[in-house]
């Protein structure tokens, strides 16, 4: 059998087809894939064959992906239920509060209304999936808004490890920040004309910081202070903008809180003795050595709290999260709450 293209061309002309000693002779048009015109008839068919083939792979993709996410949809909405009911939970327990002349931390980390009330903070798993309930109080914390006590921001940003360097500028740029003053820089401030000139402008506040991530966008301040990295201890667990301007709470502060305060380690752990061993922490004013209150832990009760819920439902994939701030205040016959901060997020938890 022996195939001849007669013209070379290989578009147009005649083929000679011969089996044994029959030729056959075909015109190149009948070849069909050469031709131009039922060649491209045929060139149509297979491509509109393709394409069809191509949609009803994506339309059979498609509705398993709509399978998928309407299950994934429904769990992630479960886990946001969740979530809200270890919110409601953990509002309760404030408001359950039967003494407002103190609030605690025991030894274990959880946040303690009073004596009688039982804490709702930590893990647990339920029918209905996994919940976490943090209660962190702000008012354990350095507030960023409070600019004229330079000191303690300068203990602040030391504790942390940024360099002596730097720190000065990082305070006077806050202080630009805040103040309505748009044009006249602290020493080594910034204002717009700084700020303008950023490959990404933006401009200077000039009024108070309303979430301490806001820190970020000062001069000097980075990601990495911000956050902590191999070399800086992280500020954001430190400071706050919901707080108390100038009481911390001795009975809720941290260690670290503490340390950058001046206490040394002896008062430290005094402070620790007095919160842990069954004494239930500073139940009084009078109690706080006047060297300590004078370092800033001069309050035993807290009203801005911080309130994280993460939870997960049954199998989910999706971890929902709850993060909201409250303003406590007494109210006639209990509480009030002013929520000041909130935040819904959903994260992916297992691939
Ligand atoms: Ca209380
Ligand atoms: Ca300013």
């Amino acid at each position: 059998m022996s195939f001849d293209v007669s013209n070379g061309t290989g578009i147009q002309g005649t083929r000679a087809l011969t089996v044994g000693r029959k030729t056959y002779k075909l015109s190149a048009s009948k070849c069909g894939v050469f031709s131009g015109g039922d060649g491209f008839a045929l060139i149509m068919v297979l491509f509109i064959t393709a394409l069809l083939s191509v949609v009803s792979l994506g339309f059979l993709n498609s509705s398993r992906w709509n399978t998928l996410s309407t299950h994934n949809l429904k769990e992630e909405t479960l886990s946001y239920y969740l979530a809200v009911s270890g919110y409601n939970e953990a509002i309760n327990y404030l408001m359950s509060d039967k003494d407002a002349s103190f609030d605690l931390v025991d030894g274990e980390g959880n946040f303690l209304v009073d004596d009688e009330t039982p804490p709702v903070t930590g893990k647990r798993s339920t029918e209905d999936g996994d919940i976490e309930i943090k209660i962190i109080d702000e008012d354990s914390r350095i507030n960023i808004n409070n600019v004229s006590n330079t000191n303690r921001l300068k203990n602040l940003f030391e504790y942390s490890g940024i360099p002596d360097d730097e720190i000065t500028g990082i305070i006077d740029s806050m202080k630009d920040w805040i103040d309505r003053e748009n044009k006249i820089h602290h020493l080594a401030g910034a204002e717009d004309d700084y700020y303008e000139s950023l490959d990404d402008p933006y401009h200077a506040k000039n009024t108070m910081f309303s979430i301490p991530e806001e820190l970020a966008l000062v001069k000097g301040m980075t990601h990495e202070y911000l956050y902590g990295s191999g070399e800086t201890k992280p500020l954001l667990p430190l400071i706050t903008t919901f707080g108390a301007r100038a009481k911390i709470n001795i009975n809720t502060v941290s260690s670290e809180v503490m340390e950058l305060l001046g206490l040394d380690s002896a008062q430290i752990e005094a402070v620790y003795k007095q919160r842990n061993e069954d004494i239930g922490g500073f139940r009084s004013l009078n109690l706080i050595p006047n060297e300590i209150r004078r370092k800033g832990l001069n309050t035993i009760a807290s009203n801005n709290l911080r309130i994280e819920v993460t939870a997960i439902a049954g199998n989910s994939k999706t971890a929902a999260k709850i993060v909201a701030v409250l303003k406590r205040s007494r109210s006639a016959g209990g509480y009030k709450f002013n929520t000041v901060y909130w935040r819904e997020s959903a994260e992916n938890i297992r691939s």
